[in-house]
């Protein structure tokens, strides 16, 4: 069959979106013929004089289409983005979306179903689970795919290859259209065997349209075992599942060939949820000779010795970028993280080891004081050493489905007239931004913000 699939904006567009080049690459390994359109870096290139409307702080600015339509003319948009797919004559259309780009790919969808109405309208990605209420469901689309697409998509495609009414499907993982509202056939709740799934199809995309012209993006693992109070990327992802060594350096040889490129860029939840598998990768980096340079998210796990993060810098490591959020001890132990000091130990090892230390921050966490924020900046001075990077600091807010969330009634938590989270006379957006600047205010003075990094 002939499949379509869509990113629209917005997403990074630092590199390509592995999750629509994995699902390219389950249905090419399923026979299927597949187009890719990455409107989102379509869009920035062809638009430099709204390329900042990328940039972080500019997030918000997707959140709502009378925003979005102040930036561009989002009814031509949508109708050459839709002309250009249905160009094709794709049966069925996937689009892959997320919190920020809900908006247009909905508006995509409309269209689609206008102009092509027995095309099979797909939504996955991210936003799809988080969906809690039936006011966020799209009648135009047919099914939505929550969390790992690949056994999804390839059984929904089997569906509509042999003719069947995808509205009487029964797929774990998705939310189908009936014709009179949607069937909620639950979540699937085995995690793919992600030594089984094919290498994500980058090759399919025009490397030349992102910015990073240094990394490749890659995944070592899916899944978390942890649970953060503010975090709903684990429930989404499940168990912890690290691929074996032989796949990766398939992969890492795979493309470095294509992209003449030797960083890989990695976009794991963390890259060390499973130390053996880790370190025994590493040890094939080591042996096999050809070392690629690699980094990623990971969390600082006091039973990462120096020995181990020297093998890890010997096998590539270049980075490891840690979630600390804050330098509270209570509030480190209400969001579930880890020990304070164990943290500062970690980060001395990692720094000590010669691999490049990122930090991630955020600021206003219900549970947090004025006094826990002046712990985080104690914390942040004593520590700066270890620290090469203070890439950001967030302002705390609840996702749908977080502990957090689940959490609201007993932290006392209520929200105004804008939708904005606050606790009485303690935490405001107005608080969480002060909270923000001071801490950001003093990692420039340390001299240990440097710009971020994307
Ligand atoms: C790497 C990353 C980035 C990179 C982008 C890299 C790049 N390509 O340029 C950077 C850091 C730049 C980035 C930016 C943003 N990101 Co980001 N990012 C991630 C991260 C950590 C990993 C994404 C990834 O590659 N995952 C691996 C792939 C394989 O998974 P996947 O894309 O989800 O795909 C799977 C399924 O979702 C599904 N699927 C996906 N698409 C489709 C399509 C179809 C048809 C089907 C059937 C299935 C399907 O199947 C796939 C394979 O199993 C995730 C967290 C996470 N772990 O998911 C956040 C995440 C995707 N980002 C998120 C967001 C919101 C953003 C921003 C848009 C805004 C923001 N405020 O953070 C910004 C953009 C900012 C900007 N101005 O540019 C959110 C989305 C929230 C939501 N619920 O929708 C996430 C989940 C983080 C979070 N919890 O907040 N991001
Ligand atoms: S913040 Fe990181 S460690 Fe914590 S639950 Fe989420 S993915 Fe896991």
């Amino acid at each position: 069959m002939n499949i379509a699939l869509v990113f629209p904006p917005l997403y990074g567009v630092d590199m390509p979106p592995l999750g629509i080049a994995y699902i390219a690459s389950q249905l090419i390994s399923d026979g299927h013929k597949v187009s890719v359109f990455c409107f989102n870096s379509q869009l920035y290139v062809e638009r430099k004089d709204k390329q900042f409307l990328w940039d972080w702080e500019n997030s918000g600015q997707w959140t709502s289409l009378e925003k979005i339509n102040k930036n561009f003319n989002v009814p031509n948009l949508v109708e050459k983005w839709a002309e250009a797919v249905l160009e094709r004559s794709p049966k069925i259309i996937g689009l892959s979306v997320n919190s920020h780009s809900r908006i247009l790919a909905n508006l995509l969808a409309d269209t689609f179903k206008k102009k092509a109405k027995d095309a099979c309208v797909i939504f996955g990605g991210p936003f799809c689970a988080e969906i809690t209420e039936p006011e966020e469901l799209n009648s135009n689309v047919d099914v939505y795919v929550r969390g790992e697409g690949e056994k999804i998509i390839s059984r929904i495609t089997g569906i509509i290859e042999r003719g069947e009414s995808i509205g009487d499907s029964t797929i774990e993982g998705t939310l189908v259209n009936t014709g009179a509202g949607f069937k909620d056939n639950g979540w699937d709740t085995n995690p793919l065997d992600i030594n089984d799934i094919p290498l994500p199809a980058l090759q399919l995309f025009d490397l030349g349209r992102y910015i990073n012209k240094v990394e490749i993006p890659i995944i070592f693992s899916r899944g978390c075992n942890y649970s953060c109070a503010f975090c709903t990327d684990a429930p989404m992802w499940g168990r912890y599942r690290m691929r074996s060594a032989d796949d990766i350096l398939e992969e890492m040889a795979k493309h470095s060939r294509l992209f003449c490129r030797r960083r890989f860029k990695c976009s794991d939840l963390m890259v060390n949820g499973d130390l053996e598998r880790l370190e025994q990768l590493a040890d094939k980096m080591i042996t096999g000779g050809d070392i690629f340079e690699w980094g990623g998210m990971a969390r600082a796990r006091i039973e990462m010795s120096q020995e181990f993060l020297c093998k890890m810098k010997k096998a590539g490591g270049i980075y490891f970028t840690y979630g600390i959020e804050s330098g509270a001890a209570r509030v480190l132990a209400h969001m579930g993280k880890p020990l304070k000091r164990h943290i500062s130990q970690v980060l001395r090892r990692t720094h000590d080891s010669g691999i490049k230390v990122n930090t991630l921050w955020m600021a206003g966490y219900p549970a947090e004081r004025w006094s826990d924020i002046i712990e985080t900046m104690i914390f942040l001075f004593r520590n700066r050493k270890y620290i090469d990077e203070f890439v950001s600091v967030s302002s705390c807010y609840i996702p749908h489905k977080s502990r957090l969330w689940r959490e609201q009634e007993s932290l006392n938590i209520r929200y105004n007239n804008k939708s904005e989270w606050y606790i009485k006379g303690k935490n405001s957006p107005w608080v969480r931004e002060v909270r923000k600047g001071m801490l950001f205010g003093l990692a420039k003075a340390l001299g240990v913000y440097r710009g971020g990094i994307s």
